[in-house]
């Protein structure tokens, strides 16, 4: 075993023994008013026995049914004494492992008698809670009538589907299991955790001086299911009296199992619901041991509460995604199977799954916070600058040719804007208006009456005739044949 597992269980015992991690979380006042500080926290001991389930085997191993006498080891020759299941003075249900006995009366669950040797004895008890426990004391099991000279405490962590041992007993631990007698007094901080046989509980001392089986917790931090597997009953520290075999049987008055509810430091109650424990989770967690986060809070990966820093320990809280556009839709919800939170009807033109990107055509407000209504802003692109109505993260459109600027409503150098930019037609620099022209904002260049063209580099008449500057061509054509056919006649009376 490592040391870091070895200071765990140290700290775990601590933590059991001390009155801490009680509270999981509490209002406090500061300068920005009151607000909730959450801590690791855990349910108080109590006694499990009274939420336990008890089965016990093989079917009939109970005495009374048929009704039977029995002896005592201590004078076997008394055989007085009778189990009837049938007679509720008479009868020892199991149930009797786990009652509150009153006026000192003594009531135990008793076996049937070891009539069958040299076949053996064995008697199976299985203790279930439908919930993990931590043992947070010695686990105790009184035996009325002697000790069994061989036993196995066995643990379950799957609910009783598989069982390994915890700890073996037995008179004589080389015999019954070929084991070194040990004692949990000999375990350190290296072998702790290490299954062994022990003779400290099996031994004869008479029946009356000594009743109780311990299993020692110090540190072997327990959560299980438990099973305890009667091997063979106390003989009274001799071998077996084949003729007087009614004085050889098993009888448990009580079981006592001081423990907590296991939440993994994430509730300080566990009550009982519907018949089984449940811890009531905090933190945003849920589960019958408080073991995943709750709908929706998954924005990290569950994780138990933590004994460290002392002394309040860390919560580990779950949390809700932090990437949601929280508030834009209130119309989220959690699909388990698929563990994730989705939102229909996004609104504050954001979209999405958690509402958590812009529309198109919007895009992210970087001073605005997630939640904040004006988180999406339009893009308000130029419809004739540019190419669609998108612009990428920090709100720049995607310009036409010629087109500039955020929303792409100017126009780069050599073009000109009309409803678009387009490429310059005149300028002062390289595309002058020639013969006096006058260029138009660009777009044109204003030619005197006797040119034409683009830039009025063209003239109206052909070299040497005399033209005035009618702009239609017809006209010109007219002039022209006048100029022509009819110079004598016209021209004598101007
Ligand atoms: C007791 O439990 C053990 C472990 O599950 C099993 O192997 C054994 O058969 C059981 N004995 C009786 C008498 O039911
Ligand atoms: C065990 O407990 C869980 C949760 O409380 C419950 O759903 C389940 O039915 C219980 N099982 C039995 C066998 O009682
Ligand atoms: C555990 O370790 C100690 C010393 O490290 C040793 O004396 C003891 O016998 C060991 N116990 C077992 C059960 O191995
Ligand atoms: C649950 O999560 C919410 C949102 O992350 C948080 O404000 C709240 O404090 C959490 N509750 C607890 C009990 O930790
Ligand atoms: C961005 O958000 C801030 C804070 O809400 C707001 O003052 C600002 O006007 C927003 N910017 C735009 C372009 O909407
Ligand atoms: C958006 O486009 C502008 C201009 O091309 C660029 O400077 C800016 O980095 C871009 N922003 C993002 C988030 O891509
Ligand atoms: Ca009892």
């Amino acid at each position: 075993m490592s040391l870091q597992i070895a200071l765990l269980l140290l700290m775990r015992y601590l933590a059991s023994t001390l009155a801490q991690y009680e509270l999981c979380k509490s209002l406090v006042s500061t300068d920005e008013g009151s607000v909730w500080e959450h801590y690791a926290c855990q349910p108080k001991p109590a006694s499990m026995k009274d939420y336990m389930r008890i089965k016990v085997d093989p079917p009939g191993i109970t005495c009374g049914n048929p009704p039977e006498r029995f002896c005592t080891l201590e004078n076997p020759y008394l055989c007085s004494d009778e189990c009837d299941a049938s007679n509720p003075d008479l009868a020892h249900p199991p149930q009797l492992m786990q009652d509150r006995e009153r006026n000192s009366l003594i009531t135990y669950w008793q076996t049937v008698t070891w009539r069958r040797h040299p076949e053996p004895l064995l008697a199976n008890i299985t203790l279930s809670w439908n919930k993990s426990l931590e043992l947070t004391d010695d686990l105790h099991i009184t035996f009325e009538y002697g000790r069994p000279t061989i036993m196995v405490l066995d643990k379950s962590m799957d609910h009783g589907r598989s069982w390994q041992s915890y700890q073996y007993y037995a008179d004589d631990c080389l015999d019954a299991f070929n084991m070194q007698p040990k004692r949990v007094q000999d375990l350190t901080a290296t072998n702790i955790t290490k299954v062994i046989c022990t003779e400290q509980y099996s031994r004869w001392v008479g029946s009356k001086n000594e009743k109780n089986v311990k299993f020692e917790v110090r540190a072997r931090f327990a959560v299980f299911d438990n099973l305890l597997r009667l091997l063979r009953p106390s003989l009274g520290g001799t071998y077996v009296q084949r003729d007087n075999l009614l004085k050889y049987f098993y009888a448990i008055s009580n079981i006592d199992i001081p423990a907590r509810c296991k939440c993994n430091l994430h509730a300080s109650q566990c009550l009982l619901v519907d018949g089984n424990l449940q811890c009531q989770c905090e933190h945003n967690t849920t589960g019958q041991d408080c073991e995943r986060c709750k709908k929706g809070f998954k924005a990290k990966s569950w994780k138990a509460g933590s004994y460290l820093p002392t002394p309040n320990g860390t919560p580990n809280t779950c949390t809700y995604p932090k990437s949601i556009c929280y508030g834009h839709s209130n119309r989220c919800s959690y699909i388990d199977y698929l563990n994730i939170v989705t939102c229909v009807s996004c609104k504050h033109n954001t979209r999405g799954q958690n509402c958590q990107h812009c529309r198109l055509g919007y895009y992210r407000n970087a001073t605005a916070e997630l939640d904040d209504e004006s988180v999406c802003v339009e893009c308000n692109c130029n419809q004739m600058g540019s190419v669609h109505d998108r612009c990428n993260g920090t709100g720049f459109c995607q310009c036409k040719e010629g087109a500039s600027g955020v929303k792409c409503d100017e126009c780069v150098s050599g073009y000109y804007w009309k409803q678009g930019c387009y490429p310059n037609v005149c300028d002062e620099e390289m595309l002058l208006c020639q013969n006096g022209g006058t260029c138009y904002q660009n777009q044109k260049c204003i030619c005197p009456p006797e040119f034409k063209g683009v830039l009025c580099q063209q003239s109206r008449c052909e070299a040497g005739k005399d033209c005035n500057g009618a702009s239609s061509v017809h006209l010109s054509t007219a002039l022209l044949l006048l100029c022509t056919l009819l110079p004598t006649y016209l021209l004598p009376r101007q």
